[in-house]
């Protein structure tokens, strides 16, 4: 059982977005082939899904800017421009993205007291959201990821698939995904490939 999870393509990290993933929306063509390539049982898209007024946002901090270091709920936390906010343009999936072809979504961040970078849990890791029971039932063993932001979501979700699913390959589609910080794409490539992580290009994922 193969599965493909499509992490947070949305309006909001993409061009014209609130958050832009530099060249965000060159993944939706990816993508979309991924999805459209017949190789998968399954495919699973994930979608940062805040609160208005979410704490990770600099605007719930008077004072914050965006791209500062702040804290939330006694932890240090990126302040993040406003993003992704519930049922707004923002928050949608690309419209150009194949959702026929998505078999489920997994909202995220919902609570205004922690972020979410995984599509698995919370920051803290106390709160579940239910992704990793879910595959286990459907018994996939393989689970190839890409998306935005390389350097946080994609990344937080790869380390977490290698934590959560014990003995499912987890593999890193990097032309299928984009980062929002060179240095920390660099770093965040690294620190998969040293828990696991496979790092493949949509070639290899296609073949
Ligand atoms: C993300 C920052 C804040 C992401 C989500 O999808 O990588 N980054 N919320
Ligand atoms: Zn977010």
């Amino acid at each position: 059982m193969k599965a493909l999870l499509l992490i947070d393509i949305q309006n909001g990290f993409c061009p014209g977005g609130n958050l832009p993933v530099p060249d965000g929306d060159q993944v939706v063509p990816v993508a979309n082939r991924l999805i459209d390539s017949g190789k998968y049982d399954m495919v699973l898209a994930s979608q940062d899904w805040h609160p208005a007024g979410h704490g990770s946002f600099a605007s719930s901090h008077p004072g914050k800017k965006p791209f500062e270091m702040g804290m939330l709920s006694g932890k240090p936390q990126m302040m993040w421009p406003d993003h992704c906010v519930q049922n707004t343009e923002d928050a949608m999936l690309h419209p150009d993205l194949n959702v026929d072809g998505i078999d489920f979504i997994q909202q995220k961040g919902q609570n205004p007291a922690v972020d979410s970078y995984s599509a698995f849990r919370d920051n803290d890791q106390a709160a579940l959201t239910g992704l990793a029971a879910h595959l286990r039932a459907e018994g996939i063993t393989q689970l190839d990821l890409c998306g935005l932001a390389t350097d946080y979501c994609v990344k937080f979700s790869a380390l977490d698939a290698i934590e959560m699913l014990q003995g499912v390959t987890v593999r890193f589609i990097e032309d299928a995904s984009r980062g929002i910080d060179p240095a920390g794409v660099k770093a965040a490539i690294n620190e998969m490939r040293t828990r696991g992580v496979g790092i493949i290009d949509s070639k290899e994922a296609l073949a």
